[in-house]
């Protein structure tokens, strides 16, 4: 079925093809895509499958995936025999090598609970603003919903997701494990400046501390000019109220700053004129540089992209026409530009963004790839409106060392073999 292609455009080495040659065409028969539907001598159906024979099931009063699509879950770290989940932290990771589009579907989301997930009755949760106030408010959920509320695309990321990419050695894992500290999402919330201003800010009022009701009290301190941005306090993710894991019944989110500062199920938030220097912005969450010196409030996530099929969750069936797609990302805005290299760097070519490109969520790109049976390594590379690239890995760690755990964003490699096998490499 496949054929040479030759006369495909070519935009840059080992295959890669025109973002604008896309499956349609391919499809169409231009050539024989790998992964083309089987054409049949007689295409009329010889019977009906089985349920097709009696009525289905009835409905469910709340839906849940294809009992098929089971093995698509987040996998999470088990706390070791004898530990509770409060005595250690718990994480969930985004099966990104199995998703597509841009939001995360809820039950799919990440989690990172310090100390669990408390069971916060909605009636009886208030947040209170306090400290270096005019007049010091507490407010309920119903309280929280009379308010105008604004609703974003967000992605939200640990700063330590792919953290085991800062490692001598490249990793077997899956996209999950490197990349799933991150998900995107339709978030709606009150925006804290909102709130603020009722409270009224005292002079010399610069930072905010925010706390979580979960058994740690996990605090973070925000400064002045995110809280009165566009920080909110999230009620809904994906049209429906927070999950459990995800802050319920409210949480603070920072868009586009590291994922611990967004204090899920928030009681309080105290403003006050310096940081408070909490276990995590001290003890975690700061970067160990060369020097031996640790820089603390590293906030912002910086531009990053990584391809997420295909991955080394699969191996290529045969030569042919792929589809390689993947997400970028940046704290900083909008993604401008995504390019993919398909021999380890040497030549780039530009991915297609699937639109609409928001600030801060997850884009998705595309390019189509002709794989000839040979070695190949596949590299996205993302850049942002800020004017930030996403740096080699080298040029990462020249910069930043390998003592650090957090921030990680340098170019991601999918090595290619001749099996079709997929690795992850340092390329
Ligand atoms: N109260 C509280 N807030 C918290 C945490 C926590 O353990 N407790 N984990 C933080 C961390 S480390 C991250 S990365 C994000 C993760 O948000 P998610 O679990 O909704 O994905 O929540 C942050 N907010
Ligand atoms: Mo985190």
């Amino acid at each position: 079925m496949a054929n040479d292609a030759q006369d495909l455009p070519r935009v840059a080495g080992n295959g890669l093809l025109d973002r604008r040659l896309f499956m349609r065409t391919l499809a169409l028969g231009a050539v024989g895509t790998a992964t083309a539907g089987v054409s049949l001598a007689d295409p009329v159906s010889k019977g009906q499958p089985e349920w097709m024979l009696a009525p289905g099931a009835t409905t469910e009063d709340y839906g849940t995936p294809s009992h098929y699509e089971m093995a698509r879950t987040r996998r999470w770290t088990v706390p070791p025999a004898g530990q509770t989940a409060t005595g250690r932290s718990i994480v969930a990771f985004t099966p990104h090598h199995q998703l597509h589009g841009t939001l995360t579907p809820n039950g799919l989301h990440f989690e990172v609970n310090h100390h669990g997930i408390p069971d916060i009755d909605p009636d009886q949760h208030e947040l209170i603003i306090h400290g270096m106030v005019r007049q010091p408010i507490k407010f309920n959920v119903a309280a929280l919903a009379n308010y105008p509320t604004e609703t974003h695309n967000y992605f939200l990321e640990c700063s330590g997701n792919s953290g085991r990419l800062w490692a001598d050695k490249p990793t077997p894992a899956n996209l999950d494990i490197t990349h799933g500290l991150l998900s995107g999402s339709e978030w709606t919330g009150v925006p804290l400046a909102t709130l603020l201003d009722e409270a009224g800010l005292q002079p010399g009022a610069k930072w905010i501390i925010a706390e979580g009701a979960d058994s740690g009290s996990v605090s973070r301190s925000v400064p002045m000019d995110k809280a009165m941005g566009d920080a909110m306090i999230a009620l809904y993710q994906n049209g429906e109220r927070l999950r459990p894991g995800q802050g319920y019944p409210m949480r603070l989110f920072n868009p586009g700053f590291e994922g611990n500062t967004s204090i899920k199920w928030v009681r309080s938030i105290r403003v006050t004129d310096r940081p408070a220097m909490t276990r995590f912005e001290t003890r975690t969450y700061t970067d160990l540089m060369p020097d031996g010196k640790a820089l603390q409030f590293s906030l912002g996530m910086d531009v990053k992209s990584v391809i997420t099929r295909p991955s080394n969750s699969t191996v290529l069936p045969k030569k042919g026409v792929y589809e390689v797609t993947g997400i970028a990302w940046s704290g900083n805005g909008r993604i401008t530009r995504v390019e993919v290299s398909a021999d380890g760097g040497v030549t780039w070519a530009d991915a297609a963004l699937q639109g609409p490109v928001l600030p801060i969520m997850l884009t998705r790109f595309r390019i189509p790839w002709q794989w000839d049976g040979g070695p190949a390594v596949l590299q996205s590379r993302a850049y942002d409106e800020a004017g930030r690239i996403q740096p080699s890995r080298a040029d990462l760690i020249a910069a930043r060392g390998t003592h650090g755990n957090y921030h990680f964003n340098g170019i991601h490699s999918w090595g290619v073999g001749e099996d079709g096998g997929i690795a992850h490499v340092y390329a």
